[in-house]
């Protein structure tokens, strides 16, 4: 059985078509189903859908073989308990700070608000810079409007969230993302041939779209 983690929205729906090209079809929708382990065409092939936060965890700990998770999620994430071998290059964003358009001149030790607390203080670590991470859970355009915090630090799209909140991208961006393959180590050892056959498949996908 193999039990392969990911998240419905964006992460699903751009999966689905490479997962088709290697003949994993899902019997259910996600978005209509409440089942949370759905069934593929393939008996011994299930999809188990978790908030995408979630993904390397639970293949960190073999609860899934394998997990789509975007390349943000896995560096806030960290950890050793699998392999990333594969980009499967759908979900593609812009990890970026940004701020009000019209700040005053900011003095002192600025705050920044992020879901990314951990990648968030090692980027401005490395820049050697002391700022204080304020952690936040949900919509964090919303931190710098309310004065919580001077800027943000989220993925950026089409930038159309920002600008509808009066915010711009400052910089350049901390990373490019785009949502990975993973697979849990000793997965990988025990159904080997399975797995590694179902990464080239899915790899000559993301070839061919
Ligand atoms: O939504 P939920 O809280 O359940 O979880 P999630 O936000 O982690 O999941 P989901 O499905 O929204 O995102 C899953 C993955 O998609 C993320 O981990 C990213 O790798 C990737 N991704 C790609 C994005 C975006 N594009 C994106 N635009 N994730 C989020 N956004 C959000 C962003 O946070 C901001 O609020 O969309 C808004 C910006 O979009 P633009 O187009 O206005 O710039
Ligand atoms: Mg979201």
């Amino acid at each position: 059985m193999l039990k392969i983690a990911l998240s419905k929205g964006r992460i699903f729906t751009e999966t689905l078509p490479l997962l088709a090209q290697a003949n994993i079809h899902p019997l259910e929708d996600p978005e209509r189903s409440r089942k949370l382990i759905l069934d593929t065409n393939q008996p011994a092939v299930k999809l188990v859908i978790l908030r995408a936060t979630d993904v390397p965890t639970y293949v960190e700990y073999g609860a899934a073989d394998l997990g789509i998770a975007g390349k943000d999620v896995l560096l806030e994430h960290g950890g050793e308990g699998f392999y990333e071998p594969l980009d499967l290059k759908i979900a593609r964003c812009r990890l970026m700070v940004a701020g009000p358009v019209n700040a005053p001149p900011l003095r002192g030790r600025l705050r920044i608000a992020t879901k990314y607390a951990k990648l968030t203080q090692r980027y401005y670590a490395e820049q050697g810079e002391q700022v204080e991470i304020i952690k936040l859970y949900g919509s964090m355009e919303l931190a710098p409007l309310l004065g919580l915090a001077d800027r943000i630090v989220d993925v950026v799209d089409t930038g159309k969230t920002l600008r509808a909140n009066g915010l711009a991208p400052i910089g350049a961006p901390i990373a490019e993302i785009s949502s990975r393959l993973i697979v849990n180590k000793a997965s990988l050892k025990m159904n080997s041939l399975i797995i590694k056959e179902l990464i080239r498949q899915l790899q000559e996908a993301v070839s061919s779209i």
